[in-house]
């Protein structure tokens, strides 16, 4: 498992060095996601495709409009994401080789794509609609089809992952992923929390004075980034927060944004692409 996560981090380097050599230009890679041998990636304002194995890059997206946050839905039929089509940023779909995106949010607060159920069923994305503070983000759930938010009911929520029953959630409540500070640890530190959405049980899955995030739902353990080797690294444990394990010991640029994908047996967990200096 663990030469499996760092092999990908690998291939993920050498993709965006081969996509600059191609186009002759240096880019900007972002959000990215993959499903199989297929990784979509922000840059831009536009979303790309390129085989996991590196190569050219084929543009998805060319609306005005900035395209971010696509999530591959797990049967890959689909392709989640946010936009701003409209005067904002609601959350779109489209199928998963391009096509013509649908909307599924009307709302005038954001609406950033965040995971798909497990089902490929229905789009979680998180907005803040509706909250007194403007920090309090909670997610929502909308059919691929389309349909009214529903949310759910975890309280404070921002990024999430489901386990394959759909029953247990693993979540941030805390959103400062953007942020650049490093080997911060005050009060709005992100925490893993687990949440058994069946008994409506909650705990915190770390307790990390410093940053444990981008929680990834896998085979029965939840993978996440933690800078508590003082850079970002992946790391995982099981539910209940027994049986750790750091899987990447990257020391000069933090691993942030990841996004896995099932391929047989193994895991494939990446980066940031644009960890790469440009
Ligand atoms: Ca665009
Ligand atoms: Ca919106």
């Amino acid at each position: 498992m663990r030469y499996a996560a760092m092999l990908v981090l690998m291939v993920v380097a050498t993709l965006v060095t081969e996509v600059r050599a191609a186009e002759g230009v240096v880019g900007y890679y972002r959000f990215p996601t993959i499903h199989g041998d297929r990784i979509v990636f922000a840059s831009e304002g536009d979303l790309w495709e390129v085989d996991a194995a590196g190569g050219a890059a084929s543009r998805l997206t060319t609306h005005i409009g900035e395209e971010a946050f696509a999530k591959f839905s797990p049967d890959g039929r689909w392709l989640a994401f946010s936009a701003e089509y409209d005067g904002n940023v609601d959350a779109f779909v489209m199928p998963a080789g391009g096509g013509e995106p649908r909307r599924l949010t009307f709302h005038p607060d954001r609406d950033e794509v965040i995971a798909w159920r497990p089902d490929s069923r229905s789009v979680v994305f998180r907005s803040r609609r509706g909250q007194a503070h403007g920090s309090e983000w909670r997610l929502y759930d909308v059919p691929v089809g389309g349909g009214a938010p529903i949310l759910v009911p975890v309280g404070m929520a921002t990024l999430a992952s489901f386990d394959d029953d759909n029953r247990f959630i693993a979540f941030n409540r805390i959103s400062r992923e953007r942020a650049t500070w490093k080997r911060y640890k005050g009060g709005t530190a992100q925490d893993i929390w687990i949440g058994d959405l069946r008994r409506r049980e909650f705990a915190k899955l770390t307790d990390f004075e410093g940053t444990d995030r981008f929680p990834m739902w896998h085979r029965g353990r939840v993978y996440f980034v933690s800078d508590e080797s003082g850079r970002l690294n992946i790391h995982s444990a099981r539910p209940d927060g027994s049986d750790p394990k750091q899987h990447t010991f990257h020391e000069d640029y933090d691993a942030r944004w990841p996004d896995e994908s099932e391929r047989a047996d193994r895991l494939h967990v990446r980066g940031r692409a644009s960890r790469v200096r440009h």
